[in-house]
Formats: C-alpha cells, sequence, structure tokens
C-alpha cells in the first residue's frame, strides 16, 4: 500500500482500468461469477455474443433487461466515490486522470467520475438494429420480448459483445492516456478480456508504474508492480486519503 500511495502521489497523469469488481460491492454480480436464480444456468461469455442474439433474440434481451434494472437499483459505492476523489485531487494540483471502464452500469458516471471512456459500451442505452438510432428505455422492464423499436427493428443493448468492435472513440482515448501516463492502476477486473487486459503492459512500455487492486490473484498480477489484494471500497478510499488527503 505504501509503494501504490508514493507512485499515486507523485504521478502527473493517472489512468485508472476498472472491471466488474468495483461494481461487485454495489450489488451488481461480476461478469464471471456464476449468476443465481433465473440465469445461474447461462454462461455469461455465450450470452454476450451476436450469434446468440441472432440465434436467441428473446433470451438475450431478457438477460440483458435483468441486469439493466440490476443497474438501474444499483447505488456507486466506496469504491467508485474514491476514483472521484482521486481525480480531483490529481486536477487540484494540475495533474491528469483518465478512467478507462470494462463496466457497462454506468456506476462511474453516477459517481461523479468526469473523464469516463466506456471501453464495452452501456447497458442503459439501446439501440435500434434497423436504423442505428439509440435510447435509454425507462426504468421499467420492456413489456415485450425481444422488444422491438418505434423505427420497427429489433432493439439491443448498445454494449460490445465479444467478436465486436470497441467503440473507436474509447480506444483512441485509452492508446492516448496509455502513452502518457505514469501511474497506471487496473481495479476488478479478471485481466481475461482484450484488448483491455493488455493495457497494463502498453502501460509499463511507457515507462508507467503498475498497480493492480483485486482480492484474488489474477492471470496479470504478475505484470504489475503491485499487486494489492484488497476490495475495491476498502483499498480505494485508503490510497485516496493517503496520497490526496481527501476523503470519498
Ligand atoms: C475486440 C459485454 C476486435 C457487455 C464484454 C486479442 C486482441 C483483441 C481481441 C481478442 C484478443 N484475444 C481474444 C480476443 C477476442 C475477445 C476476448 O478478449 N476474448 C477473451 C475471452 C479471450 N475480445 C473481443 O472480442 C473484444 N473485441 O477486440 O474487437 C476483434 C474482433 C474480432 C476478433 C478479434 C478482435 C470485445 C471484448 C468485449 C466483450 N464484451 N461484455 C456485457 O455483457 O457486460 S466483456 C465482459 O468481460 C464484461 O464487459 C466485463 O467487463 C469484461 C471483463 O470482465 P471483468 O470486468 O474482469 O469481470 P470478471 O467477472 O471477469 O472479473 C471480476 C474481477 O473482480 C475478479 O477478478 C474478482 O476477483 C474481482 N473482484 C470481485 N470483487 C471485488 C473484485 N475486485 C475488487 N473489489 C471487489 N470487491
Amino acid at each position: 500500500m505504501e509503494r501504490a500511495t508514493r507512485m499515486l502521489a507523485r504521478a502527473k497523469h493517472v489512468v485508472v482500468l476498472t472491471g466488474a469488481g468495483i461494481s461487485a460491492e454495489s450489488g451488481i454480480r461480476t461478469f464471471r461469477d456464476t449468476m443465481r436464480g433465473l440465469w445461474k444456468d447461462f454462461d455469461p461469455a455465450t450470452l454476450a455474443t451476436p450469434e446468440a442474439f441472432a440465434r436467441d433474440p428473446e433470451v438475450v434481451t431478457r438477460w440483458y433487461d435483468h441486469r439493466r434494472l440490476g443497474c438501474l437499483a444499483a447505488e456507486p459505492n466506496a469504491g467508485h466515490t474514491a476514483l472521484v476523489a482521486i481525480e480531483r485531487g490529481l486536477i487540484r494540483r494540475g495533474g491528469r486522470f483518465t478512467l478507462l471502464t470494462q463496466n457497462v452500469d454506468r456506476l462511474h458516471h453516477r459517481a461523479g467520475s468526469a473523464n469516463v471512456h466506456e471501453l464495452h459500451g452501456t447497458i442503459v442505452v439501446w439501440r435500434c438494429t434497423a436504423t442505428g438510432n439509440e435510447l435509454e428505455p425507462p426504468p421499467s422492464p420492456f413489456r415485450e420480448f425481444p422488444p422491438r423499436s418505434a423505427w420497427g427493428g429489433l432493439l439491443r443493448p448498445a454494449v460490445v459483445w465479444f467478436g465486436e468492435m470497441l467503440p473507436i472513440p474509447a480506444l483512441d482515448a485509452a492508446a492516448r492516456a496509455l502513452r502518457t501516463c505514469d501511474c497506471f492502476m487496473s481495479v476488478g477486473t479478471s485481466s481475461a478480456v482484450y484488448p483491455a487486459a493488455g493495457f497494463v503492459d502498453l502501460a509499463a512500455a511507457s515507462g508507467s508504474g503498475t498497480i493492480e487492486v483485486n482480492p484474488q490473484e489474477t492471470p496479470a498480477s504478475g505484470r504489475f508492480d503491485v499487486s494489492i489484494r484488497a476490495r475495491a471500497g476498502a483499498a480505494l478510499p485508503e490510497l485516496a486519503a493517503r496520497a490526496f488527503g481527501t476523503g470519498t
């Protein structure tokens, strides 16, 4: 924790990558945790694909609507608010902060993070597959599955499925930030999904210090300078307080 605090306290440009683990303490099941109840027999990795949507749009849209309502009902937790404190602390002292998230739940935005890039899109916005038009459905379940837009096409969540390209603006922002950062922190991700799982290597190649925050060891743990075995909701507020003297 001391080494990570020093890296953060000295940093001019911090890049943070987050995964489902930072939202676990908000009650949102992580991507690879087996889900309970209705969805316990479904493998997320097979449902989060264009092929699954083409094969069974009803099951896929029911799964995503179930998750969408869970995300809308959730609240940001101490981990999310600590990242806001770190961002504001850095800006106060003339530094820069870039948040790259794999999460689709919009909790970073709701916590108050300003410079957020959604690498895998967001579940709160849905897209008409006929016109490409996007909309933000109300916080109530769709009435029909698969849902259809007013333009007549099937609606799908505006997330990035496996085999789909990430949004170019988010990828560009990530590439630019990873070239110039001097402190890279990966929080709550199993480092299983690319290209995000390779960001630690890009940051290290730019001479950046690298920190992982995860209660479990991951396949990438050995590639970080510092690996903090702790929950995001515990480690991030402590890092924010030690490095920036701020509460969350
Ligand atoms: C692409 C959809 C170009 C929305 C998701 C090399 C380069 C490029 C691509 C590939 C490549 N190799 C393979 C690929 C293909 C593929 C891929 O990576 N496959 C993997 C399985 C090998 N990548 C792609 O297809 C990407 N597209 O690159 O386009 C292209 C196109 C075609 C062919 C090649 C290249 C698209 C990737 C996006 C896929 N969509 N989600 C949704 O339904 O959510 S990814 C999905 O996994 C989620 O978005 C999630 O965010 C992401 C990563 O998972 P995690 O966030 O890490 O969550 P997980 O449950 O795994 O882990 C949680 C962690 O939290 C755990 O470690 C746990 O210990 C920890 N934790 C728990 N509690 C806490 C905690 N940590 C802290 N505090 C706590 N309290």
